[in-house]
C-alpha cells in the first residue's frame, strides 16, 4: 500500500478514532483527514461529505460511504471514475434485526398497555393474540430486509416479502415489483420498512399504501424519513385505520422539537438509531476492499448510480 493516499471525511463522528484504525488497517498508505486543498487521494472513506471535497478530488477510484444508504450521497455531483461503494452489513443487520423484532414484539404482546397498567399497581391480562393474524410484510429483502425477514420468522409470524426482482427466501412469501405491490400490502398487518430511498421510493409510505394493510395496521419505519409522508400516516392513525408507528427515521433529522411524532400517543420516535455504524467492522469491510480494488479484483457493495442503489 505504499504511496497510496487515504482521505477521510465524516460529518457525524469524531475523525481521530477512524483515523488511527484506518492507519492499522492500511499499513504503508497515507491516511490524512480531508481539509481544503488536500493532496489527490485513491480512495476516501466518508459520511455526507462536502461537494468541496468531491470536486477537489477528480481521481478518486474508490468512494466508500460509512453507511448502507447512499441516498444523500447520490445528491452531490461524484468524481467521475469512482466507484461509490456502499456498507455491506458490516454488523448492522443483526442490529436491524434485533430493532425490528424488539419493535414488532413490543406492539404485538402490547408491552406498552402492560408498561402503563403495572405502573399504576393493576394486575389484569389482555386477551393473547394470534400470530396468524399478524402477517408482517418486509419492503426491501437486500442484506438488511433479508437478514430481518428471516428473525421474524423465527417468532412464527407470516412474513411476507416485497423487493425489485423475485427474491425466493425460506419461510417469506415473496411479491416482487409495482404489479404485485397491492397484494403485497393487503397481504400483510405490520409493515416493515427497508427499501433505499431513490426517486421511485420516495414518498412510498403514503395514504393511498397505507390504507391497504389490514386494519390496524402497524408501520415500522427503519429506513429513510423521506419514504413516509408525515400527514398521511397522521390521519391514518386518527381515523383508526393503523394502529400505531415505530419511526426511526425523519425528514429532518434530529426531528424538530415541534414536531407532532414526538407526542403522538401512538407512535414511538428512536433517533436513527436502529442500525449504527461500528467502527471496527466497517474499517475491516473498507480496508478489505480497497486492497481488492487495487490489486484489480472485483467487490461487493458498488451502487448502481442510475438505480440508486
Ligand atoms: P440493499 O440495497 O441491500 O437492499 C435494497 C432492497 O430494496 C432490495 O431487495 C431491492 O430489490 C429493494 N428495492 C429497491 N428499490 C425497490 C423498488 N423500487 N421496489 C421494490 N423493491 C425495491 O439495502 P440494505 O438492505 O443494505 O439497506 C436498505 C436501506 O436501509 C438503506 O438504503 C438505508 O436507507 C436504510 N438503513 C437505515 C439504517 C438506520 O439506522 N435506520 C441503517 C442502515 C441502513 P432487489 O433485491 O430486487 O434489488
Ligand atoms: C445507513 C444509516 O444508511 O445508518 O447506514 O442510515
Amino acid at each position: 500500500m505504499a504511496g497510496m493516499r487515504v482521505l477521510f471525511s465524516a460529518s457525524n463522528t469524531k475523525a481521530q478514532p477512524w483515523l488511527d484504525a484506518l492507519r492499522q488497517a492500511l499499513p504503508g498508505a497515507d491516511v490524512q483527514e480531508w481539509q481544503p486543498g488536500a493532496v489527490q487521494a485513491d480512495h476516501a472513506v466518508v459520511w455526507s461529505p462536502p461537494q468541496q471535497m468531491l470536486d477537489e478530488q477528480p481521481a478518486l477510484k474508490g468512494l466508500f460511504n460509512m453507511g448502507a444508504g447512499v441516498d444523500a450521497l447520490l445528491k452531490l455531483r461524484l468524481p467521475p471514475q469512482a466507484r461509490l461503494v456502499r456498507l455491506d452489513d458490516a454488523g448492522m443487520s443483526v442490529q436491524m434485526a434485533e430493532f425490528v423484532c424488539h419493535a414488532l414484539i413490543r406492539h404485538f404482546r402490547e408491552l406498552d398497555v402492560y408498561d402503563a397498567e403495572v405502573r399504576e399497581g393493576k394486575w389484569s391480562f389482555r386477551r393473547p393474540r394470534l400470530r396468524a393474524d399478524y402477517p408482517v410484510g418486509i419492503m426491501g429483502l437486500g442484506v438488511l430486509g433479508e437478514r430481518v425477514a428471516r428473525a421474524v420468522a423465527q417468532f412464527d409470524f407470516p412474513v411476507n416479502g416485497w423487493s425489485r426482482s423475485p427474491r425466493a427466501l425460506d419461510g417469506v412469501r415473496g411479491f416482487a415489483g409495482e404489479p404485485e405491490f397491492d397484494a403485497f400490502l393487503a397481504a400483510s398487518r405490520v409493515l416493515v420498512c427497508l427499501l433505499p430511498l431513490t426517486p421511485q421510493t420516495e414518498g412510498i409510505l403514503n395514504r393511498r399504501t397505507l390504507s391497504r394493510l389490514l386494519p390496524g395496521g402497524y408501520l415500522i419505519n427503519v429506513a429513510r424519513g423521506a419514504h413516509l409522508v408525515d400527514e398521511d400516516l397522521l390521519a391514518l392513525l386518527d381515523d383508526g385505520h393503523l394502529a400505531g408507528a415505530t419511526l426511526d427515521v425523519f425528514r429532518t433529522e434530529p426531528l424538530p422539537a415541534e414536531h407532532p411524532f414526538w407526542r403522538h400517543p401512538r407512535i414511538t420516535v428512536t433517533p436513527h438509531t436502529s442500525a449504527r455504524t461500528l467502527r471496527e467492522e466497517t474499517i475491516a469491510q473498507i480496508a478489505g476492499k480497497i486492497h481488492a480494488l487495487e490489486r484489480g479484483e472485483p467487490i461487493a457493495g458498488v451502487v448502481d448510480p442510475v438505480r440508486g442503489y
